[in-house]
């Protein structure tokens, strides 16, 4: 395992999350770009510099923040809930360095298969539904990691926290 990179298998009841993110991607508006996830919701804070301010989250994922491996300060934290219909992949690349340690995924719905790389060096890993996998250290900083081409319907949770 690439230092810095945890994955913690069977960590939350992902079931429970697939209706509310559902009801939420229902109106939101589709990449047809398969190189990119099919749609992205944020709330908490936005990703891009300068961070802005965003809608608070739903009370379910405050109760998933709360189960979390890792505290993610309320404040501090920003939520990017992201929807990959079949096909859809996200291309390689490091997390923005405006978040700290500890960016944590949930993976809700089909397993899809993350890739990490640093050179000439690849290590993939699996990430199941109520999986949460955790980045940081070398694994954030110096290895890049994409999703490669999920074969159904996933979401994923990002949990990050702004410096
Ligand atoms: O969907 C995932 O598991 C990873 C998402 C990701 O890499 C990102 O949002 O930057």
């Amino acid at each position: 395992m690439i230092p810095g990179l945890e994955l913690f298998p069977n960590h939350v009841s992902a079931d429970h999350y697939v209706f509310p993110l559902t009801k939420l991607f229902g109106r939101a508006e589709r990449r047809a770009d398969k190189t990119n996830r099919s749609a992205v919701l944020r709330f908490g804070w936005s990703y891009e510099f300068p961070l802005k301010k965003l809608d608070a989250w739903p009370q379910w994922l405050e109760t998933l923040r709360e189960k979390l491996p890792h505290p993610c300060a309320a404040e501090h934290c920003a939520i990017t809930l992201n929807e990959y219909r079949p096909g859809h992949a996200i291309t390689p690349h490091i997390d923005s360095e405006l978040f700290r340690e500890n960016i944590q995924i949930v993976s809700v719905g089909a397993a899809a298969e993350m890739k990490f790389a640093l050179g000439d060096a690849t290590e993939e890993i699996k990430l199941v539904h109520g999986s949460v996998c955790v980045i940081s250290g070398e694994a954030r900083h110096k290895w890049t990691h994409e999703i490669l081409p999920v074969p159904a319907l996933r979401y994923s949770i990002v949990f990050r926290e702004r410096t």
